[in-house]
């Protein structure tokens, strides 16, 4: 073993040692086994045959005889300029400037980000995007923006997927080297469910905008723009596209819900202006705004600020296209929509419905309906093998107007009610969520806001609570703790503060918070965290690993730790990946650019009385047999 290590050090390789060497050079004597990739892989395939994946177990399959997704022929050799390269020549200020000179609406593809998250509890791995990618570069060069990082996906990589978020992004920017991508960040939240530290955030930002992100929309959960700032200037700062954004809520045409009247929208439109947006988005994260109130608030926001507007919402009501068209004819610049085959419902509006209904009009979006058919074909084919995430949900349903929860959160938080014995109750769980909302002074509900209403729902639902019970100062309730942290103003402050019996409930008299809570939190010893971290980890540390351990610390110990056991699962294809191999069944993984393993299952052995079963393969024409305990 000392010979092996010694003669492939690199250092030794390259000449470079002196008569010191061997005392100096204490990897030399660790003897531990070291697997290679192929053979870390090979383990993970034959871990998921013989014990499957917990993710998919007694979940649906996909259909037998669905068809590996195939991706459609590329238009063009090289991709035609698109919207990277004006930022990329002429700036950010430039480009919102385009924006507004532009007659057709422009249209962002959510596919790779809010399509999957809304639809498919957010498990769709990059592998199935990356292969798009060139195809949308090719044959679709006049989106506006691709949506393909940041909101739910980052931890989702990391805890679920067993994968690098930051490397999906950097090779889907280098497989679509003309789109921008555009990212959903939580403004001092992150991509997290709780405010970082001022130089976290910074530092996250500055990090994506190098790893690729062109477009950040930067939207806080209750709607303050003092919490946004942050952020907002970070990405300024970073050269790249800042869309500061209000998250829409309630209902402009209802008298009865004044908080959040077109004067709170347009006020609040102005501040993201005067604090250095250059694109205004807005986020209709649940679908509540109508077409009829799109005609009115698109109109006003025009008129109170000098930006273009992004609008995005969801189909969960059904009415998304409708709205659209509406929020088009009424002057909005860009507008959200996924590929037909996962829009709809919670998620956006259907794209080439949209392109199609504005084709001979003066807002003809230019984009190609064949392009966009043949890229929903794939990503039908791709949604087939994710049947093991699919949420049941059969139609649209006007009872969004009563809950009002986001896209995104409405399936998770129907799935766990289920876990919790509720799904029969789920009208109940409903009407809950609008009454937590009341109670908490009726606020923005988006995450992680929507988390907190959701949590306190479903504890009132599976405790018989009433909101009655729950205001009664004389009833002991033990809240949740995300209730506690966001009464306590953890999260911010929403417009008008939160009614200050329910703080005392909650906080059983301790004094709350109500400034920016980043100026409670004290900036993190970046270098000492990445040095501790190496040492902890044994593996080297970079900026992006550093980001991924500030966001969510566990989750990503864990990634990497499951990383060293199992290599670059990414490489796998999806079923492979959720499902392991049939015996004489052969896949292909590129585990680097050019270097590709064939691997070929032969067959799976009997479990031995040490509870081992054997599991032979070919890797490359050579044979291989990997044990792994049978833990079934
Ligand atoms: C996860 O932990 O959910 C995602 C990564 C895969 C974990 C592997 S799957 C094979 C083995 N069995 C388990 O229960 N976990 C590991
Ligand atoms: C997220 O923050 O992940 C969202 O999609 C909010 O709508
Ligand atoms: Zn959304």
């Amino acid at each position: 073993d000392f010979v092996i290590n010694l003669l492939k050090h690199p250092t030794f390789l390259n000449y470079q040692y002196t008569t010191k060497f061997i005392d100096e050079t204490e990897e030399l004597f660790d003897f531990r086994p070291r697997r290679d990739r192929a053979t870390r892989i090979l383990r993970y395939i034959a871990d998921i045959t013989v014990n499957g994946h917990p993710e998919t177990a007694g979940r649906p399959l996909p259909p037998a005889d669905a068809k590996p997704p195939k991706p459609p022929a590329l238009w063009a050799e090289t991709p035609p300029a698109g919207t990277l390269q004006l930022l990329e020549e002429k700036g950010a200020k430039a480009v919102a400037d385009w924006m507004k000179a532009q007659d057709r609406l422009l249209i962002t593809d959510t596919t790779m980000r809010d399509g999957h998250q809304s639809l498919l509890a957010t498990r769709m791995r990059s592998i199935d995007m990356i292969k798009a990618a060139p195809v949308y570069a090719a044959n679709l060069p006049e989106l506006f923006s691709v949506e393909c990082w940041g909101g739910a996906t980052f931890d989702v990589a990391y805890r679920f997927l067993q994968e690098c978020p930051w490397q999906r992004l950097r090779d889907i920017r280098a497989a679509m080297p003309n789109i921008m991508t555009q990212m959903l960040l939580r403004a001092s939240n992150g991509v997290g469910y709780t405010n970082y530290p001022d130089n976290v955030v910074q530092g996250f930002v500055a990090q994506a905008a190098e790893s690729g992100v062109d477009v950040f929309r930067v939207f806080d959960s209750l709607n303050w723009v003092e919490n946004m700032r942050v952020a907002m200037d970070a990405v300024v700062e970073s050269g790249k596209i800042c869309e500061g954004t209000i998250c829409y809520t309630g209902n402009v045409m209802d008298p009865d819900r004044a908080k959040y009247d077109v004067k709170y929208y347009v006020a609040m439109a102005k501040e993201l202006e005067k604090a250095g947006a250059h694109i205004l988005g807005l986020k209709d994260m649940a679908g509540l705004l109508k077409p009829s109130a799109a005609e009115v608030l698109i109109p006003a926001l025009k008129d109170a600020v000098d930006l273009p507007i992004h609008f995005h919402t969801h189909d969960t009501a059904g009415v998304a296209c409708g709205t659209i068209l509406a929020a088009s004819r009424a002057g909005v610049d860009a507008v959200d929509c996924a590929m037909d085959a996962l829009s709809g419902n919670t998620s956006q509006a259907t794209l080439g419905t949209v392109v199609e209904a504005l084709r001979h009009t003066d807002r003809d979006t230019g984009l190609d309906i064949a392009a966009i058919r043949e890229i929903s074909d794939y990503w039908e084919a791709v949604r087939t093998q994710y049947a093991a995430f699919e949420s049941g949900l059969q139609a649209p349903a006007s009872e969004v107007y009563l809950h009002e929860m986001p896209g995104g959160q409405f399936t998770n938080l129907k799935a766990q009610a289920r876990s919790m014995g509720l799904e029969d109750r789920w009208h109940e769980v409903a009407q809950m969520y609008a009454d937590v909302n009341q109670m908490f002074g009726d606020i923005v509900k988006v995450t992680p806001s929507s988390k907190v209403v959701g949590d306190m729902a479903l504890m009132m639902v599976s405790q018989g609570l009433t909101r009655a019970d729950v205001e009664d100062p004389k009833k002991d309730v033990s809240f949740p703790d995300s209730v506690i942290d966001m009464m306590r103003g953890n999260l911010g402050q929403p417009p008008g503060g939160f009614p200050d019996a329910i703080v005392k409930k909650v906080l059983k008299g301790e004094k709350p918070q109500t400034d920016r809570p980043g100026k409670h939190l004290d900036p993190v010893d970046l270098e000492k965290t990445r040095g501790d971290l190496e040492d902890q980890l044994e593996v080297a540390i970079d900026g992006e690993d550093l980001m991924g351990y500030l966001m969510y610390p566990k989750v990503f110990t864990d990634y990497t730790n499951r990383h060293k056991d199992y290599g670059p699962v990414r490489t796998l294809p999806t079923k492979t990946f959720f499902y392991g191999m049939e015996p004489g069944e052969e896949i292909e993984a590129e585990i680097d650019p050019g270097k590709t393993l064939v691997i070929q299952l032969q067959a799976v052995g009997e479990t031995t009385d040490d509870g081992e079963v054997k599991v032979f393969f070919e890797l490359n024409g050579q044979p291989r047999t990997i044990r792994v305990p049978n833990r079934k």
